[in-house]
């Protein structure tokens, strides 16, 4: 009967364990997700007037997490989420942000597209970006628009 109990007992501590260890590695990438935004910046098209790209890091140390909509403050654009396919830029409706990791939005890779901006808008001018987060909820970017960047083009 003593040996029973002993039994039970290492099992009861072997499964305390396994179930710690279980807690900890999940507490790393479950559980709320922990978004932080860096390197948010916004620049105008090279070839399209009215047209500017948003880009950023974002980083979660928590769960996953989704980016379910972007928008502006700028009258008439619209905001939309583009993600390359191959050489084309397709439109999503969300963008999967996984945890323990940074989703990056860059020049040739994913980004967020602004169309249709009213003239008023030019390389100087601030504006408020709106990220809106399945978990996480809304998050606000105050942005200016930066001149397009060079292109291997003649100038005159
Ligand atoms: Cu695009």
């Amino acid at each position: 009967m003593a040996k029973n109990s002993q039994t039970r007992g290492k099992f009861a501590v072997i499964a305390f364990i396994v179930f710690l260890a279980a807690v900890i590695f999940a507490a790393c990438h479950s559980g709320p997700p922990q978004i932080a935004i860096g390197e948010a910046r916004a620049v105008l098209s090279p070839a399209i007037y009215g047209e500017a790209m948003v880009f950023m890091n974002i980083k979660n140390d928590g769960g996953a997490d989704v980016l379910k909509g972007v928008n502006s403050d700028i009258p008439g654009a619209t905001v939309s989420f583009h993600v390359m396919e191959g050489k084309r830029m397709a439109h999503v409706a969300t963008v999967g942000i996984p945890g323990g990791k940074s989703t990056v939005f860059k020049m040739g890779s994913s980004h967020i597209m602004i169309e249709d901006m009213p003239r008023t808008m030019v390389a100087g001018s601030p504006f408020t970006l709106t990220l809106v987060f399945e978990k996480s909820g809304v998050r606000q970017l105050h942005l200016k628009l930066e001149k397009a960047p060079m292109m291997p083009m003649p100038m005159s």
